[in-house]
């Protein structure tokens, strides 16, 4: 077939429209992906005879099923679950597990999606996958969690394996979820595997996976400004969410030398212009995992800060920002905001938390702007690393994983710059990740044929 006879970017989106329908988000995830691809493979022939990005864009398999739970009153509830395996070519699917009322089958696409680029970026043999359900934990009790992640796991144990599907945490999913559903597969399989990650460390766990997604993006920050001889020291820098990754987020700036001055959750965010302290955090930790409470707290436990209802913290003038909470929570109007107000670099903790017109507001702007699929994939580069250790039957020690996730963060930085930089000092992360991860699963496809 001729190159002419292709189908162009816009032909192609329109199919992902029509086979798609009423999903924004996974829609909204290819989008953003296909525009550079289509520019890389334009004198490429396999990768267009072999349909690879249309086959990439098309999950290997969506599975979707009942969970029923009885809630603390006696009760039956009903939930939706689903596990979306996107793509194994380069190893065994991978990817967290989200517990939110807002999960659909279009969320979780875009977000499996996604990770198989993430994956294929941190240089490590994993697949891309994600799931979970539409269940709230909010203000449910330890028991009815408990009762849930069973239910859950009871349905998802025979779709998954340590060398099939190994699931871990996101939103609404932490060490606890991670163990209850880890207990409720050793139960069933009577097997003790490396199934899930984010385990705790007396079971599997590794040392500092909980920190190494808000550690990581700040790595990829500092990384992105010392390609322009500067550091996070001194730097002002508004940070959303209040759960794992923003709080960890928030920590490696202050030991950077940094001042992060927001976080927020869904009631609103908060503004400490003294800057967040390590103890605040730790009390931001303390407060929002293990009493399940608001950030609006924060302003009455710290004086001098205050709580703005509803709102997001994209206008409080700032160096950085790291959007840390979820997707499409920041918008056109919000990067200009930041833009104008100064803000030099946008390192995404959150996966897509800059809509489309705001990542053009960025690269219009010519800022530096990290997509999550580079700056937040130190957790699922921890996440692969203790499937190696659980793989080995042994544990590698903190030190040794600090050096190994700023290692992989470094070379995730450098190839977006092999395929980003746009000379004249303008380093285009997003389509140097794109095609980083690209290249990687397609070459690997070609390989295995039309399978
Ligand atoms: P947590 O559950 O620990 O925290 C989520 C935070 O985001 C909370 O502050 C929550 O507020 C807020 N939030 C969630 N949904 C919404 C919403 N619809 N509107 C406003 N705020 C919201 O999750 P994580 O920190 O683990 O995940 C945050 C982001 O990082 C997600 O995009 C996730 O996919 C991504 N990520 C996570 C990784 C990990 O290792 N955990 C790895 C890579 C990416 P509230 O308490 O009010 O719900
Ligand atoms: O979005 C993500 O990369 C995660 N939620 C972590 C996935 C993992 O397998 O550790």
């Amino acid at each position: 077939m001729a190159v002419s006879d292709h189908v162009d970017l816009d032909g192609f989106m329109a199919g992902v429209n029509r086979r798609n329908p009423h999903q924004p988000e996974f829609v909204q995830a290819v989008q953003e992906v296909a525009q550079d691809i289509f520019e890389f493979i334009a004198d490429k022939e396999d990768y267009h005879e072999q349909q690879i990005l249309r086959r990439i864009a098309e999950p290997d398999r969506v599975v979707s099923f009942r969970v029923c739970w009885e809630d603390d009153t006696g009760c039956i509830r009903v939930q939706r679950g689903w596990r979306v395996q996107n793509n194994n070519a380069i190893g065994p699917y991978k990817g967290g597990l989200r517990f939110h009322s807002s999960v659909n089958e279009s969320v979780l696409k875009f977000l499996a999606f996604e990770q198989t680029f993430k994956n294929a970026l941190t240089g490590l043999p994993m697949g891309g996958g994600k799931g979970g359900s539409n269940f709230n934990p909010k203000g449910k009790s330890k028991r009815e969690i408990m009762r849930f992640c069973q239910s859950f796991m009871t349905e998802l144990y025979r779709h998954i394996g340590p060398d099939t599907d190994v699931p871990a945490g996101d939103i609404g999913v932490g060490a606890r979820e991670i163990g209850f559903m880890f207990g409720q597969y050793k139960r069933i399989t009577n097997q003790f595997e490396g199934v899930l990650t984010g385990k705790s460390l007396e079971f599997g766990g590794s040392m500092i996976r909980p920190e190494a997604t808000g550690y990581g993006a700040v790595y990829f920050l500092a990384n992105m400004l010392a390609a322009k001889d500067d550091e996070i020291s001194g730097k002002t820098a508004v940070i959303s969410g209040s759960g794992n990754v923003a709080t960890h987020a928030a920590e490696k700036i202050v030991q950077l030398g940094g001042k992060p001055v927001t976080l927020s959750d869904s009631g609103g965010f908060i503004h400490d212009p003294e800057g967040l302290t390590l103890a605040k955090i730790n009390w931001v930790k303390e407060h929002k995992t293990h009493r399940r409470g608001r950030i609006s707290d924060y302003a009455k436990e710290f004086t001098g800060s205050t709580f703005h209802e509803g709102e997001a913290p994209w206008n409080v003038p700032c160096d950085v920002a790291l959007p840390c909470a979820t997707q499409n929570e920041l918008h056109g109007d919000d990067a200009r905001a930041l833009v104008g107000n100064g803000c030099i670099a946008v390192s995404e903790g959150a996966n897509m938390p800059s809509d489309l017109e705001a990542v053009r507001v960025f690269k219009d702007a010519k800022i530096m702007f990290a997509p999550g699929k580079a700056a937040n994939a130190g957790g699922v580069a921890i996440s692969g690393l203790e499937m190696s250790q659980n793989s080995e039957r042994r544990s590698w020690s903190e030190e040794e994983l600090q050096i190994m996730l700023k290692d992989i963060m470094n070379g995730i930085h450098e190839r977006c710059l092999r395929f980003g930089d746009q000379g004249g000092g303008y380093i285009d992360y997003v389509k140097g990740a794109n095609i980083a991860g690209f290249k990687k699963v397609a070459d690997a496809m070609l390989a295995f044929g039309v399978v």
